[in-house]
């Protein structure tokens, strides 16, 4: 599964703090440690600081240290294109949805990258209430793309998952959004995991659990923190019972690391 590391991020407070302080070492150290724990892509979002202008110091900054690929987290269009610019296409797009506005403003940008992008299903009506809904939104997002000639297999379908706390029956939905994408449109998938645990203690439990059920769902990328080590094992952990770990190596690497988490 191909990790995305979530804590270069401005609604982190410490984070948000540093961003504002041009804190080098802080930022480095974070794109560092997430490389090390094993992210493919960092995130990185500056939507609550100074948007476009910390978004290219933001890249700047991690690219004095790593190369790894950048998860440009932004619908702001500006920051998005400079983001892209200064990664020279090494990236991922954080998102596209089919809202009016994105689909104007934001839509032309991917297309012209060509890089993979992670696609919501919302429209101008906000986030649907069903799965079938769900898929509507995105059939018509597949329809758009193929106008445009994009490919498809750079396309990662994040259903959004909604607090349970809010509605029992919202992680439930998001796992037959998972299931269905795969079936009818053979897309790969993406979540975050912090929303399902809204408004309940303990989230880190519920977080966990809930990203174990969406591998065995078949989920192709997860926006997590790599440096949760018990996360972490449950990825391999996971990957390991769904057949996705050939002779166990990568369970049996990470034990003899001392990397696996009880
Ligand atoms: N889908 C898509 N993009 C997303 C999300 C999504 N981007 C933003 C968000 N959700 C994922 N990113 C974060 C970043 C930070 C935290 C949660 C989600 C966060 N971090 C705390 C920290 O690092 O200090 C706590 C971590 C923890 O307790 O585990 O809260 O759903 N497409």
């Amino acid at each position: 599964m191909l990790i995305i590391g979530e804590k270069i991020n401005s609604s982190i407070p410490r984070v948000k703090e540093a961003i504002e302080k041009k804190d080098k070492a802080f930022i480095q150290e974070l794109a560092l440690k997430q490389v090390q724990a094993g992210a493919d892509y960092l995130d990185v979002n500056t939507a609550l600081t100074d948007e476009v202008a910390d978004m290219e110091w933001v890249i700047r900054t991690i690219k004095e240290v790593t190369d790894a690929p950048i998860c440009i987290d932004s619908t702001n269009p500006q920051a998005v294109k400079k983001a892209l610019e200064l990664t020279e296409g090494k990236a991922m797009i954080n998102s596209i949805n089919m809202e009016t506005d994105r689909v104007k403003n934001l839509v032309p940008i991917v297309v012209d990258a060509g890089c993979p992008v992670i696609a919501l299903t919302i429209d101008d009506r906000g986030i649907p209430q069903t799965v079938e809904q769900r898929m509507e939104v995105l059939e018509r997002m597949v329809e758009l793309l193929q106008k445009h000639n994009f490919d498809l297999d750079k396309v990662y379908v994040d259903p959004l998952v909604l607090p349970v706390a809010a509605n029992s029956n919202n992680a439930k939905l998001f796992f037959d959004c998972l299931s269905l994408v795969k079936e009818r449109f053979n897309l790969k998938t993406v979540s975050g995991l912090s929303n399902v645990s809204h408004q309940l203690p303990k989230r880190k439990i519920i977080n966990r659990h809930f990203l174990t059920i969406c591998i065995s769902c078949g989920m192709d990328a997860a926006i997590l923190d790599p440096l949760d080590g018990k996360l972490m094992t449950s990825v391999l952990v996971a990957e390991l019972l769904m057949g996705k770990d050939k002779f166990a190596r990568k369970y049996l690497t990470a034990f003899r690391k001392g990397k696996l988490e009880e």
